[in-house]
């Protein structure tokens, strides 16, 4: 999932690897109905909000994409990522006034529903002597809030959901994304919380059906995914307020990493997490500080990603003012 690496790829062949890897995915199921979505949310949203300015969209990713090792696909890697970055995050996001596109991994963590029980139909919902459905009294608070806000952000058309699975799907929405946004300017940001894959099975050289546990040791060859990052900041937004993130179980690498990624994709921070402590601590790097922001412990149901948004936009403010003065 380590979006940096120590070996350079020349300019050239960089672009040659993002080619081969669009040209020979999968082609996206749901493509123009993507583009559809995007294009009415994206014009919804460029119109100004009235004494506010312009309207300010976010990119949120979330979940791990997987690595399929069968077209017909029965075995993948995945990784751990739950979505609870990318899901708490959109809600402080839409609550600092951002309209937000969530494109998370199918079946991770969702906006708003994060107080709910882990099989909310079965735990919330009551069936009664009549047959009527009703929510049980214990949840019913949570059940109320969850869908009120939810509904309000989505019809209001604050917040566009997009799911993927695997790697092809999240980098070519990532890219259709991207390109929508460019007209936003210096409005538009990326918050790349996202787990991506580091290594893949290209689709050529993929097998069509279930491997076969007969044929003995599996031996299989995995090429590095291409620095998308580069290209998105570059090509697709070269104006967007860029935030990735950087994962380490070694807190002793973790800033060096996080600043060699800040420099070689050009980002605008790098938000620095370990894993284990990742909801309790992150550091903000930029080319000029490292910003500690903590879950604030007295309040229990306190988020790091609260303050982690408060800073964000801040900079993100100064960012437009810096750039459209
Ligand atoms: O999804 P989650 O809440 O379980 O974890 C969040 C996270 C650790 C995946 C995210 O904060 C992050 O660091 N994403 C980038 C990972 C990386 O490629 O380094």
């Amino acid at each position: 999932m380590d979006a940096t690496s120590n070996s350079e790829t020349p300019k050239d062949t960089l672009y040659d690897e993002i080619n081969t890897f669009f040209e020979s995915a999968p082609p996206l199921k749901d493509g123009p109905d993507i583009s559809r979505k995007l294009k009415e949310f994206i014009e919804r949203n460029s119109q100004s909000t009235g004494g506010r300015g312009a309207s300010r969209v976010v990119c949120v990713t979330s979940g791990g994409t997987t690595v399929p090792l069968e077209k017909r696909c029965v075995r993948y890697i995945d990784n751990f990522s739950s979505g609870h970055r990318g899901a708490a995050s959109t809600e402080y996001f839409l609550k600092a006034g951002y309209s937000v596109i969530f494109l998370s991994r199918r079946g991770t963590c969702q906006p708003f529903c994060r107080s709910l029980p882990e099989d909310p139909l079965l735990e919330c919902f009551e069936v009664s002597k009549e047959l009527n459905v009703r929510v049980c009294q214990s949840h019913s608070e949570a059940v109320r809030t969850a869908i009120g806000e939810h509904c309000a952000a989505v019809e209001g058309g604050l917040l566009l959901k997009l799911p993927f699975t695997t790697i092809f799907e999240y980098l070519q929405i990532l890219q259709l994304i991207a390109m929508s946004m460019k007209n936003l300017g210096t409005h538009a940001m990326f918050y790349l919380a996202a787990a991506v894959s580091d290594f893949y099975v290209p689709w050529k050289s993929m097998v069509e059906h279930k491997i076969q546990s007969s044929s003995g040791p599996l031996d299989m060859r995995l090429v590095q995914v291409p620095k998308m990052l580069s290209v998105l900041r570059k090509d697709w937004a070269p104006v967007a307020f860029c935030i990735s993130f950087k994962l380490e179980t070694d807190s002793k690498i973790l800033l060096e990493k996080a600043e060699i990624a800040l420099k070689k994709y050009n980002m605008h921070a790098v938000v620095a997490n370990e894993l284990l402590t990742r909801k309790e601590v992150v550091v903000v790097v930029t080319s000029s500080e490292k910003i500690s922001v903590h879950r604030d412990k007295t309040e229990a149901s306190a988020d790091v990603e609260s303050p982690l948004i408060e800073l964000l936009a801040e900079k993100h403010s100064s960012y437009i003012e810096h750039l459209d003065s």
